[in-house]
């Protein structure tokens, strides 16, 4: 029996670690990017954790990605008990040692005009561009996701 129990730790630990992809370029650093499944020409959304392990401030200021029309920077917030979303046209500036997570309910990218429906299972490739010159690129696997969290349906959310 204990010996089992070790084996089922061993086991879940690893599972952690390949679930958990990382990604780095300089200063910054993004991991576990995720995605959830929608409709084609919807709109999809992008979740992951961004660090600034620099030395200096650098701004997300972009995605770019084949699979949509365009991505956007949002940040959804509620206020009297109406969810709406903010577009982030700054984008978002991480100072030194800043970390900052993309999660249903807060910061996600809004992927507009989702080219074909995206499916568990499915990739989305992107590419997180830098103030800095910084053209970071990653893989947004379709539902899987930290995704205790309920659905949230974009498209009938405000802008
Ligand atoms: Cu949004």
């Amino acid at each position: 029996m204990r010996r089992f129990l070790i084996a089922a730790a061993a086991a879940l630990a690893f599972a952690t670690t390949v679930e958990a992809a990382t990604y780095r370029l300089g200063g910054i650093e993004v991991v576990q990017p995720w995605s959830r499944p929608a409709a084609a020409g919807t709109n999809g959304a992008g979740f992951f954790t961004v660090t600034n392990k620099g030395k200096a401030a650098d701004t997300l200021k972009a995605v770019e990605t084949s699979a949509a029309r365009k991505v956007e920077m949002h940040k959804t917030s509620m206020a009297n008990g109406v969810m709406s979303m903010q577009r982030l046209d700054a984008g978002l500036t991480l100072k030194p040692g800043e970390s900052v997570t993309f999660a249903p309910g807060g910061y996600h990218l809004m992927l507009i005009g989702l080219a074909k429906a995206t499916k568990a299972g499915d990739v989305i490739p992107a590419t997180l561009v830098f103030a800095s010159g910084a053209r970071l690129k990653v893989e947004f696997p379709v539902g899987s996701g930290p995704s205790a969290m309920p659905g949230m349906d974009m498209d009938h959310m405000k802008h």
